[in-house]
């Protein structure tokens, strides 16, 4: 096939979050060694506000964001990669420009498109991700100043790869009609590990038990049903395990590469840790990669179902620290997340998980949040169990010999269109509590800057200044060190 599209991939700026380079953002980075195997190249480029915009950002309330702000690190495929700051002028070369986003970052994407339609009518844009995928009746109805020529709400492969191909995709946006194009892999077996440009990986700075760490997923989807997660009403859907092989494999090679003096992973998905012959399985990856250590989530239930027929391959393979959506103390409120499809979690089984993982001499990080139903008592019920977590001794101690210490997190959750939560809140079925019409996707976060949360509620139980005071609280026990 010859195609002579020239496609950039990119990815808008985490203005909210702290800090924007701690992980890789994967999506594009599949795409990109899809179209590699044919033969179609593609540049990525890495959006992010300056350091000095962000300070400049906390003292002046009246700042308004706009792309101007921005660097931008282009990565080539060759591996060449450059930084300056935003120059619209570097789209010209590109015929197609395919941009990854999630929920947060749609602003900053609504304005580079309305940019590029302006500016350089040739090319042809297209949007994908989380973004696309769960509020994708609102990308859709974009005006036409901000429209995109394809929508991809779903798997990213095959449709890039047709967009991509499109001998005349030049043509394409003549009509200026947006097509979406929508497809589904039933099964993700024949999918290439994502690329991982050395010059884009020593960029991020993730310490895992005292050991830069870089992170990947095994699956997508998940076999749970949250009612507070949009990844809830998703078929799990595995990687094969040879590419997660191959993927750990070139993440230990880079790893060599930057110099890294020894070699983390984190496993992102929530299906890492589900039973012993997968866990085996990994673990056995894992070792053979040659990691010094290594985190993945797990369920607070498959932890006390299994104990160490799951912890002990984890910790000899230098398994150190498991993630854990323990959401909540509150029994109200767990008995409301539907944190195991429709089967009842106890909040004891949680501080039994903690306990367990604990004295196999692996770290807990805890994920909590704050429910815009919750009362006084559902509040002091979570910082109970917070509290116990963050005190817990760890028999163990980290890479640099300090001991490893539980961490806690908490946020305020944010009810993505698509949940069973944000559901209900549209019905009026979630008393004492009431949605804002039309958010704007840059307050859909549940975390960012200091912990911070979006608050995207006309009315809740409690006022958002007493939750968020509770959720400093919580935030000040947070690990000294990970
Ligand atoms: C790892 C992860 C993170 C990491 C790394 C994020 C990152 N930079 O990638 C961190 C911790 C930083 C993070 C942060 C947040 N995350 Co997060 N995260 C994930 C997680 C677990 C995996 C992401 C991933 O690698 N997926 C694998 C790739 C292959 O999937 P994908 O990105 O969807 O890509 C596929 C398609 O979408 C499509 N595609 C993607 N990009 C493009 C581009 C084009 C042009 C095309 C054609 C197609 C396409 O093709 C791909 C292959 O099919 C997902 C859940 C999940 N399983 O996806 C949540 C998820 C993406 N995160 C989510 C959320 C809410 C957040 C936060 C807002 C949380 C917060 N702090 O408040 C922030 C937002 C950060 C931001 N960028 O603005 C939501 C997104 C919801 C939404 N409406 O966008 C998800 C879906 C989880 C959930 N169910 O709630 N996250
Ligand atoms: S919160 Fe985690 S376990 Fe629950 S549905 Fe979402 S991805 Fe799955």
């Amino acid at each position: 096939m010859t195609v002579s599209n020239k496609v950039l991939f990119v990815k808008p700026p985490d203005r909210f979050l702290d800090n924007e380079f701690v992980y890789q953002q994967l999506g594009p980075h599949y795409l990109q060694s899809y179209l590699r195997d044919h033969e179609i190249e593609s540049d990525m480029l890495i959006l992010s506000e300056s350091p000095k915009v962000r300070d400049q950002r906390k003292s002046d309330l009246k700042f308004v964001d706009s792309l101007s702000d921005l660097n931008m690190l282009l990565v080539r495929l060759n591996g060449d990669e450059s930084e300056a700051a935003f120059n619209i002028e570097l789209f010209a070369e590109y015929d197609i420009v395919a941009m990854s986003v999630m929920s947060p970052q749609a602003p900053d994407a609504y304005r580079l498109v309305e940019m590029l339609k302006r500016l350089f009518p040739h090319i042809v844009t297209v949007i994908g991700g989380s973004h696309a995928r769960y509020y994708l009746d609102s990308v859709k109805s974009l005006p036409s100043e901000l429209s995109f020529d394809f929508i991809v709400p779903n798997d990213g492969w095959k449709p890039m790869l047709d967009i991509a191909s499109l001998r005349h995709a030049k043509s394409k946006n003549r009509a200026h009609e947006t097509i979406v194009m929508s497809h589904l892999y039933e099964k993700l077996s024949d999918i290439p590990a994502p690329t991982r440009p050395a010059g884009l990986m020593k960029r991020y700075q993730f310490n895992l038990a005292g050991v830069p760490a870089f992170h990947t997923i095994t699956a997508l989807g998940c076999p749970f049903t949250c009612h507070f997660c949009e990844s809830g009403k998703e078929n799990l859907r595995k990687f094969s395990v040879r590419m997660i092989d191959e993927d750990l494999s070139v993440m230990s090679s880079v790893h060599d590469d930057i110099l890294n003096p020894k070699k983390g992973l984190m496993i992102f998905d929530d299906v890492g840790l589900m039973n012993p012959k997968q866990v085996a399985t990994l673990s056995q990856s894992v070792k053979n990669n040659g990691f010094d250590a290594w985190r993945a989530f797990s369920h607070a239930y498959l932890i006390d179902r299994y104990g160490s027929e799951l912890l002990s391959p984890f910790y000899e393979t230098n398994g150190r620290r498991i993630g854990m959506g323990m959401e909540t103390g509150s029994q109200r409120s767990l008995d409301l997340l539907n944190k195991r499809n429709g089967q009842k979690q106890s909040v004891d089984e949680h501080y039994r998980a903690v306990d367990k993982i604990n004295s196999a001499g692996i770290a807990v990080d805890a994920f909590t949040m704050i429910y815009p139903w919750e009362d006084e008592n559902d509040l002091s019920e979570t910082t109970r169990m917070i509290e116990f977590i963050a005190n817990n001794p760890v028999k163990g101690v980290d890479l640099n010999g300090r001991p490893l210490i539980n961490n806690v997190d908490s946020t305020i959750m944010t009810p993505y269109q698509g949940t069973v939560f944000n559901d209900m809140l549209m019905l009026g079925k979630l008393p004492g509590v009431e949605i804002l019409n039309n958010i704007d996707p840059g307050l859909l976060f549940y975390k960012g800057k200091g912990g911070g949360s979006g608050w995207p509620y006309k009315k809740t139980v409690l006022p958002k200044e007493r939750y968020e005071e509770v959720q400093e609280e919580r935030l000040r026990l947070r690990a000294k060190y990970r």
